[in-house]
């Protein structure tokens, strides 16, 4: 059994051009494992906490020095000489050293990079892919697939410089089309949409997860743009292809009202606003609404069974529920949601990101484990998506390196689960 021997970190960058931690787990055997942290742009209150330097001579008080140190000098004395391959110990004795319910002592950002580390270092040791590594701490045995893909093909909210409400348009293929043909009919779109945006004279420029980000007078135009891609790409609606939203309700929410552009300048209430989401989910037959309200609208989100789309339409919690046990309980209680978005770094830890999913499996919903907007090129959430057999994963649009790199990887389990 192989035990830990070194870790240490080292400060990188994402595709946001922030600083994030990269941790390297060196095994007695001499494997290896490399991990980093994402970081949300627009994060949920309740999420674990990240630690940066707040000093402004450094990436505009962006550093992670100290998250760090942490690893080196904190995290690293307790793991070393421990058995590498028992993740829940590992992970146990880096919540223990936090001691907080959100990471704030140590950061998620240096204990989910030892994390993955550590779990890729035994892959590595006991020369598996880490998919397989990560399918022993699943308790069923589901038959491994890939996740259905979600890619976000336009953005906006805080994702893009334009001046959409929503954050995520999302094309997602019918569950039933194979992974390598999902990913020609997304690409097929992406650049529909390219063309259709160009005719319109609409910015091409793209978002921070690969997305195009123009500007348009009302969400339901730019819905409507996705919907022409789709039409003239020649792929059904419906049937090939659904279309998504993640709105991500947190960023046009102010004191208990919301003001959307779709509803001019006024403020409007959650009822209003879930009135205008059933029209527009009977115009384009949403299949996939993530955060459709604030995870401060504690009223709206009692009331959100009077959705009458949420009868076709999956209502995904992610700022509500951020990978967290007891925010998951409350949303199940509330009989908010039909689906979670998981985020391993909202919660710092590849067991405790498990445990969430376990939880959300038994309570019946759907898995979509998620990417964030800043991004490495780790891959380690292709890995664990079909370790848990989610049923959608969210990585971002069919393009740019950081969002590929993870498509890419799940091609190569596809292969490999085939072979
Ligand atoms: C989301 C995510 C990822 P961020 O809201 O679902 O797409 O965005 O990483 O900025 O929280
Ligand atoms: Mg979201």
């Amino acid at each position: 059994m192989a035990k830990i021997q070194k870790i240490f970190a080292r400060e990188i960058l994402n595709s946001k051009g922030m600083p994030t931690v990269e941790a390297n787990v060196i095994l007695d055997n001499g494997s290896f494992g490399i991990g980093s942290s994402p970081s949300g742009t627009s994060t949920g209150k309740h999420e674990a906490r990240e630690i940066r330097d707040g000093d402004p001579g450094r990436y505009n008080g962006n550093g992670v020095l100290n998250a760090i140190s942490n690893v080196d000098k904190v995290i690293a004395p307790k793991l070393i000489g421990m058995n590498a391959d028992d993740t829940r110990q590992i992970d146990l004795a880096m919540i223990e050293l936090d001691g907080t319910d959100n990471k704030q002592n140590l950061g998620t950002n240096a204990i989910l990079p030892v994390s993955i580390a550590t779990a890729k270092a035994v892959a590595n040791s006991e020369k598996l892919p880490l998919f397989l590594f990560l399918k022993r701490f699943i308790p069923r045995n589901i038959p491994f697939k890939i996740p259905t893909p979600c890619f976000n093909i336009l953005n906006g909210g805080k994702h893009a410089g334009n001046n959409l409400d929503f954050q995520e348009f999302l094309i997602i293929p019918a569950t039933n089309i194979n992974y390598k043909d999902s990913l020609n009919m997304a690409v097929n779109a992406y650049y529909s949409l390219k063309n259709t945006l160009t005719e319109k004279n609409a910015s091409t420029l793209i978002g921070d997860e690969g997305g195009f980000g123009p500007s348009f007078p009302t969400n339901r135009d730019a819905l409507n743009m996705v919907q022409k891609a789709i039409l003239s790409s020649k792929l059904r609606i419906n049937y090939d292809i659904f279309l998504g939203l993640d709105i991500a309700g947190n960023n046009f929410y102010d004191n208990g009202t919301y003001r959307i552009r779709d509803k001019g300048e006024g403020h409007i209430n959650s009822d209003d606003l879930l009135s205008f989401y059933d029209q527009l989910s009977q115009d384009f037959h949403l299949l996939y609404m993530e955060d459709p309200l604030s995870e401060d609208d504690s009223e709206g989100w009692s009331k959100i069974g009077e959705l009458k789309s949420s009868s076709h339409a999956m209502i995904v919690g992610d700022d509500l529920t951020v990978t967290n046990p007891a925010r998951l309980q409350a949303a199940l209680s509330k009989k908010a949601i039909t689906g979670i978005v998981i985020k391993p770094n909202q919660i710092g830890t590849i067991t405790e990101a498990l445990a969430v999913v376990e939880m959300a499996r038994e309570a019946g919903l759907k898995i979509i484990v998620s990417h964030r907007s800043g991004e490495t090129n780790d891959d380690f959430i292709a890995d664990f998506a079909v370790a848990v057999s989610s049923d959608y994963v969210k990585f971002g649009a069919p393009a740019r390196g950081e969002r590929v790199a993870k498509y890419n990887r799940l091609l190569w389990i596809d292969q490999k689960i085939r072979s």
